[in-house]
């Protein structure tokens, strides 16, 4: 090396270390306050890393360049992800005087800055970028492929260990990411196929034509079949008819095919689907730049709006609601109906409490429009399909009237508060919700062995008779009638009207922070679960989204000898105590195997359920809106082969996280 290139050398290393130093403290931030930028360290948080880096990947094949992305679990518990997009460019930055590639990944909110002409898309719920992947792994590489070189660079809790390299040529172009979450930050550090296969899934439904996998190399997964790793692919032709039609995949539907409207007309391309089926549930989910807007916005309110306007004027028009003695509002056009918006928006403003509301007000009037256009031509077309949608309307503000009377009984008693609560309710003495909590029990024997069981200081019980009213097929007068659905109303403080919203939750008046239910370890038991889960995903789900509602896990087993005894919550520890407690003696070991809460009493259910300082509870949470949505028409719907198939794939684990 002669002295000029070292000196020149020395300089790079120098103008590298200075890029650095800046760069670090932008992503030292992430890491002293991770929460800020993807949400939590938990398991919700930990997922979002995969969606961060699969997002560039999906904006790449909306700009037109990719066509695959997989995604693969590593055996270390690492994640790849591979896209065969042009390779995120790797040049010298020119201000930056780095590696483009350096600059995505260690500077904030650095990614797509290149392209002027196309805006980001696609985006993580908190559109962080990649950088705070990079900031939040132990270990990172990115490799590119472009222009039949291959280059790579490490990085180590966003710090690159050396400049981007160059490492061979290449045939294809992409870009490869792996990382490595690092466990100083994160509480768990296990992917969860299902929640990664929901997240892909809806990707493949968002955005028709990219062919999305995911694969699973850890030996759980591979010892589940002996087939080697498991790989699922998620493709659409389709689209979001395909999406709707899988939302809907166990209800009845009332018109020919998925309504289906594209207009790229207006200063927001709009994508939606829809389909009217015999249920009464309204399921309407959106999405603004592929992110799921779970508390709605201005998209959302110009759907509705559209959606009434059109169908109403093609209602009164055509006669059909003449000789109505009542008044069809809003709601009634939204019964039965499954639909799913999914708009882009070059600057979306994200507002509400999880940052998932649009805020632009220009959507509301282009999302209106487009729905207006596009669904007056489809009815003018199909008459046949137009008829039964407005019979279905009427239908549903006939209901909407018997319902109301039964509604308010549920508003009316929860006015008279205190003494309104119902009979089979037994209290916890204090009245602070902070600390309180509140048992719901199948049957009343369970119910009895909790009540002497339980801590009666903070801790309600509230039996239920039997098998509870299934939602899902009830129509809703029915549902606002049904005895044991008005006493969880009125136990847990919760009505319905607000002063804006006659529909809307009360949950302002919510007696009990932990509403926790809890039933037989058995087949039955996870009957009832699904049952109860179901009215809460379809009627309380903000007490869900707030982190209310619990599972109980009473035990499976209890293994005795002599005056030694242990609870076992699965086959693995029963035959790891059985193994224990075997081991030398020679009197014999007993294996009782619970089925129901009642085989216990009072001090065993305490001791093993309810106590909350040995209890496990498990926290029910919706991490994908849609999956839930499609999960339970599937299980409480009427058609038995697609729930036999769900049971018989979750079987092993017993449970729903919806
Ligand atoms: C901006 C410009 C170019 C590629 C990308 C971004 C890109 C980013 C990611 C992130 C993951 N995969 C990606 N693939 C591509 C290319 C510009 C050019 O080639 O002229």
């Amino acid at each position: 090396m002669t002295n000029d290139e070292q000196r020149k050398r020395s300089k790079e290393q120098d103008d590298y270390s200075a890029g650095s130093i800046q760069v670090l403290e932008g992503l030292e931030a992430v890491r002293k306050r991770p929460a800020m930028y993807i949400g939590d360290v938990g398991v919700r948080g930990l997922h979002h890393l995969v969606y961060e880096v699969v997002d560039n990947s999906i904006d790449e094949a909306l700009a037109g360049y990719c066509t695959q992305i997989d995604v693969t679990i590593n055996e270390d518990n690492s994640v790849t992800v591979v896209d065969n997009g042009r390779g995120i460019p790797v040049e010298m930055h020119e201000k930056e005087k780095r590696s483009a590639l350096e600059v995505v990944m260690t500077v904030l909110h650095a990614g797509g800055k290149f392209d002027k002409d196309s805006y980001k898309v696609s985006g993580g719920l908190h559109g962080v970028g990649v950088s705070c992947v990079n900031a939040l792994s132990s270990r990172m590489t990115v490799d590119v492929m472009r222009q039949g070189k291959k280059w790579s660079q490490t990085y180590e809790r966003g710090k690159p260990l050396a400049p981007v390299t160059q490492t061979g040529d290449s045939d294809g172009s992409g870009t490869i990411t792996t990382f490595m979450p690092d466990d100083t930050i994160f509480q768990t550090l296990d992917f969860k196929f299902d929640i990664l296969a929901a997240r892909l899934r809806e990707l493949a439904f968002l955005n028709k034509g990219i062919m999305l996998t995911l694969t699973d190399r850890r030996e759980e997964a591979e010892n589940g079949n002996g087939n080697g790793p498991m790989t699922e692919q998620f493709y659409s032709e389709r689209g979001l008819i395909e999406f709707v039609e899988y939302l809907d995949v166990n209800r009845e539907r009332l018109t020919e095919g998925v309504i289906y409207i594209n207009y790229d007309k207006g200063e927001t391309p709009v994508e939606l689907a829809l389909q009217y089926n015999t249920s009464f549930s309204e399921n309407v989910h959106s999405y603004v730049n592929n992110i799921n807007t779970i508390e709605g916005g201005t998209h959302l309110a110009g759907f509705r709006r559209g959606l009434t306007r059109t169908l109403k004027k093609y209602a009164e028009d055509s006669g059909q609601t003449s000789k109505l003695k009542f008044d069809i509002n809003g709601d009634d056009f939204r019964e039965g109906l499954t639909s799913v918006i999914s708009c882009k928006v070059a600057e979306p403003q994200f507002e509400g409490q999880t940052k998932t509301k649009l805020g632009n007000s220009e959507v509301m009037g282009s999302v209106d429009v487009a729905v207006s256009t596009a669904l007056s031509n489809y009815l003018e077309e199909n008459p046949k399909d137009a008829k039964v949608i407005v019979q279905k309307v009427i239908l549903a503000a006939t209901a909407r009237h018997a319902a109301r009377k039964a509604r308010e009984l549920v508003q009316r008693k929860n006015v008279l508060s205190g003494s309104g609560l119902p009979g089979k309710l037994a209290d916890c003495a204090d009245r602070n919700p902070a600390v309180s909590e509140i048992f719901i029990v199948e049957g009343d024997s369970a119910g009895g062995t909790a009540k002497q069981g339980r801590d009666r200081r903070f801790q309600a019980i509230l039996p239920l008779r039997g098998k509870i009213l299934n939602v899902e097929k009830a129509m809703q007068h029915k549902i606002f009638d049904n005895e044991e659905i008005k006493n969880i109303y009125t136990a847990l403080g919760v009505s319905i009207g607000t002063d804006d919203d006659s529909k809307a939750l009360n949950i302002s008046g919510l007696r009990y922070a932990k509403v926790i239910i809890m039933t037989d370890a058995d087949v039955d038991g996870s009957h009832i679960t699904t049952l109860i889960m179901t009215f809460f995903f379809r009627y309380m789900k903000e007490l869900i989204e707030n982190g209310n509602i619990y599972i109980a896990t009473p035990p499976l087993y209890l293994v005795k000898k002599g005056k030694a005894e242990k609870y076992c919550w699965d086959d693995e520890e029963l035959n790891a105590a059985v193994q224990e407690m075997g081991q030398g003696k020679e009197s014999s070991v007993a294996i009782q195997r619970y089925k129901g809460l009642g085989e216990m009493n009072a001090e065993q259910l305490w001791s093993t359920t309810m106590n909350p300082e040995t209890r496990t509870l498990r926290q029910i949470t919706i991490d994908s809106a849609a999956e839930a949505d499609h999960i339970f028409s599937m299980l409480m719907g009427d058609e038995v082969p697609p729930r036999r198939e769900f049971i018989e794939k979750h079987a092993k684990y017993a449970n729903i996280d919806a």
